[in-house]
C-alpha cells in the first residue's frame, strides 16, 4: 500500500472510530485541517518540478476526495444514528390504552343542597346566596337576639377583623341573615305598592350555604352547612309550614309514609317555635324520632326589621342542617368524614 492509500485508510479508520459528531470533527482536523496531514502533503510539493507537481497534486487530490467522502459518509451515519436513538426514545405505543382522567363528582353535601334547592324550587321558593362574613346587625340584632345571648359570645361565634366594637364583623352562625337581606330587598322593590296600601307578592325564599360556629367533635364541625326557609305573606299559617315541610321531607327521603312531629321549642327569632322530628317507618332507622329542623312563626320584631308591618304580614321560617340530612340519607355516622377530603369516602356519592 502506498503512502496516500494508507493515509486514506487511516482517515477512514479514525472516522469510523469517532462515536460523536464532536469526535468526528476532531478527527477531520487531523487530516483536512490547516495543519492536517493532507495540507502538509500539499505544502511538501513546493520543491517539485511542474511535471511532478501535476501528477503528485492529482494523486493527493484523489486521496483528499476519498477522505472527504469518508467524512461525509460518517457524518451522515452519526446523524442517522442520533435520529434513530431519538425516535426510539420518543416512541409512542399508540396501541396502549389511554390514561383515564378520574371521573369527578359532586360532594355529598352539594348533592343534598342541590336536592333541597330543586324541591323547594318546585314549590315556588327563590334561592338566596350571600356573604359569609356578616355584620352583628344581620346575624343577631335584626333576628331579635338579645345583647346578652350566649350565642353572641366568643365561645360560640368567630369574630373577624374589620368591624368596630359597636358593630363587629363575624362569620355568620346561620343563614338567616341572608333571608333578612333578601326580605329587605324584596320590601324595597315593592315599597311603592306597599305605600299605596296594596299587597306585595309573598316572600318565599330559601338560603343554603356555609355557616360557622366555635364547635368541633364527631357531630359538630366549625364549618357546617345550613339551609333556612322563609315564607311571608298576608295569610300564611303554621298549617302552610307543616304542609310544605312535610312534603319536602317525604320528597327528600323518598318515603311517602314518613311521619313528622312538631315539638314546641324556643328560638329568639320565632314565636311560637317548634322543633321538627321525623320518623322512618322502614329501614335501619325505623321507629326512632330524629330531629331535622327548627321552625316557627317569625317574631314580630323580625318582621318589623324587614320593613314590614307585623300587624299585616305574618311569616314562617325553618332552619335545617344539610350535613345531618346527608348523614341520614346515606347512613353516614361521622360528620367529619364529609370534611376530611378522603377520596375513597367521597367517590362513593357520585350521583
Ligand atoms: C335550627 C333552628 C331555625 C329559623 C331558623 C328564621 C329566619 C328568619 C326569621 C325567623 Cl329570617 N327565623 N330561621 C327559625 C326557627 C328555627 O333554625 O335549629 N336550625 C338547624
Amino acid at each position: 500500500m502506498n503512502e496516500l492509500d494508507s493515509l486514506v485508510a487511516s482517515a477512514q479508520q479514525q472516522f469510523a472510530q469517532a462515536a460523536t459528531p464532536a469526535e468526528l470533527e476532531n478527527a477531520k482536523a487531523q487530516f483536512l485541517g490547516k495543519s492536517g496531514r493532507v495540507t502538509e502533503l500539499m505544502k511538501g510539493m513546493a520543491q517539485l518540478s511542474v511535471e511532478e507537481k501535476k501528477s503528485r497534486g492529482a494523486a493527493i487530490n484523489v486521496a483528499k476526495q476519498a477522505i472527504e467522502a469518508a467524512l461525509t459518509a460518517r457524518r451522515q451515519a452519526l446523524a442517522d444514528a442520533e435520529l434513530q436513538a431519538q425516535l426510539k426514545a420518543e416512541a409512542l405505543d399508540v396501541s396502549l390504552p389511554g390514561r383515564q382522567r378520574g371521573q369527578g363528582g359532586l360532594h355529598p353535601v352539594s348533592l343534598t343542597l342541590e336536592r333541597i334547592e330543586r324541591i323547594f324550587g318546585s314549590m315556588g321558593f327563590d334561592v338566596a346566596q350571600g356573604p359569609e362574613i356578616e355584620s352583628d346587625w344581620f346575624n343577631f340584632t335584626a333576628l331579635n337576639t338579645p345583647e346578652d345571648h350566649p350565642a353572641r359570645s366568643m365561645h360560640d361565634t368567630f369574630y373577624v377583623e374589620g368591624g368596630t366594637p359597636e358593630a363587629p364583623n363575624l362569620l355568620r352562625t346561620h343563614t338567616s341573615p341572608m333571608q333578612v337581606r333578601f326580605a329587605v330587598q324584596h320590601v324595597k322593590k315593592y315599597r311603592a305598592l306597599l305605600d299605596a296600601g296594596q299587597a306585595m307578592p309573598e316572600i318565599r325564599v330559601i338560603a343554603p350555604g356555609r355557616t360557622y360556629r366555635v364547635d368541633s367533635d364527631a357531630t359538630h364541625s366549625p364549618m357546617f352547612h345550613q339551609c333556612e326557609g322563609l315564607w311571608i305573606g298576608e295569610n300564611v299559617s303554621f298549617k302552610d309550614l307543616k304542609v310544605v315541610f312535610t312534603d319536602f321531607c317525604k320528597t327528600f327521603f323518598e318515603q311517602d309514609d314518613l311521619v313528622l312531629r312538631f315539638r314546641p321549642s324556643f328560638f329568639p327569632f320565632t314565636e311560637p317555635s317548634a322543633e321538627i322530628d321525623i320518623q322512618f317507618q322502614t329501614g335501619p332507622l325505623a321507629g326512632r324520632w330524629l330531629e331535622v329542623a327548627g321552625s316557627g312563626q317569625v317574631h314580630p320584631n323580625v318582621v318589623r326589621n324587614m320593613g314590614l308591618d307585623p300587624e299585616k304580614y305574618i311569616g314562617f321560617a325553618f332552619g335545617m342542617g344539610p350535613d345531618r340530612l346527608t348523614m341520614l340519607r346515606y347512613g353516614v355516622n361521622d360528620l367529619r368524614l364529609f370534611f376530611d377530603g378522603d377520596i375513597r369516602f367521597l367517590s362513593q356519592f357520585r350521583s
